[in-house]
C-alpha cells in the first residue's frame, strides 16, 4: 500500500453528510490531543495532511482521506472538557451513526496516551468496539515522552488495564521517533487482505 500517496477527500460535520461506504475503511479514534493527527501525518509521511493543532478539541468533523481504493477515517476527538453538552451529543450521535451504518470497516486504530491510564471515555470506546465486534489495534501514543523506566512501567500497567479487552495488538507509538509506525502500517495492510 502506498501510504505516502494519501489524498484528502472531505470533511463532514454531521452524519447525514457522510456518503455511503464505497471502499474498505480504516478508522482512527481517540480523545482529543492524544496525537491522532500526528500519527496520521507520520504514517502517511506528510507534514500536515491532517492538521496538528496546539489547541485541542477543534476537530469536530469526520475527515476522510483516501489511498487508492482504501479510505482512512479520522474521527473527531472525544473527551475535551471545554466542549458544550450539545457538542458532546452531536459527537456521540455522529460516532454511533457512523458505526451503525452499513460500512466496510476493516480496522480501528484506537489511540491511548501511553503516559496515562485509559480515560473513562477510552473505556467506553473500547467496550463499544468490542460489542460491535470491530477489529482494532491500540496505539500507545507519545512513547518518546517516557524514559526507559517509565516506559516499562506504563507498558505493563496498560497491559493490565486493557486485559479485559481483546485488541489485535498493542503498539507503543511516537510521531517524534517513528517508533511503532511500521507495525501500525503492517496491521492496516493485513486488515485489508
Ligand atoms: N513528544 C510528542 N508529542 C506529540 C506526539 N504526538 C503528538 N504530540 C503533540 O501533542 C499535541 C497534540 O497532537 P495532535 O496530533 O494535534 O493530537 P490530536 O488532537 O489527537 O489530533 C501536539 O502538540 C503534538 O505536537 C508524539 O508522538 N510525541
Ligand atoms: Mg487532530
Amino acid at each position: 500500500m502506498r501510504f505516502d500517496n494519501a489524498e484528502f477527500e472531505a470533511s463532514y460535520g454531521t452524519f447525514k453528510q457522510i456518503p455511503a461506504a464505497t471502499k474498505p475503511e480504516i478508522v482512527f479514534s481517540g480523545r482529543s490531543n492524544v496525537g491522532k493527527s500526528s500519527l496520521l501525518n507520520k504514517i502517511l509521511n506528510r507534514k500536515a495532511l491532517a492538521k496538528v493543532s496546539a489547541s485541542p478539541g477543534k476537530t469536530v468533523t469526520v475527515n476522510f482521506f483516501s489511498i487508492g481504493n482504501v479510505r482512512l477515517v479520522d474521527l473527531p476527538g472525544y473527551g475535551y472538557a471545554k466542549v458544550s453538552r450539545s457538542e458532546k451529543e452531536r459527537w456521540a450521535k455522529m460516532i454511533e451513526s457512523y458505526f451503525n451504518s452499513n460500512r466496510d470497516i476493516r480496522l480501528v486504530v484506537q489511540l491511548i496516551d501511553m503516559r496515562h491510564k485509559p480515560t473513562q471515555d477510552d473505556i467506553v470506546m473500547l467496550e463499544f468496539l468490542t460489542q460491535m465486534e470491530i477489529p482494532y489495534i491500540i496505539a500507545l501514543t507519545k512513547s518518546d515522552k517516557l524514559n526507559k523506566t517509565q516506559y516499562k512501567q506504563q507498558q505493563s500497567l496498560l497491559q493490565e488495564e486493557l486485559a479485559g479487552f481483546a485488541p489485535i495488538d498493542i503498539i507503543p507509538f511516537s510521531a517524534k521517533s517513528g517508533e511503532g509506525s511500521d507495525k501500525i502500517k503492517s496491521a492496516i495492510e493485513k486488515s485489508l487482505k
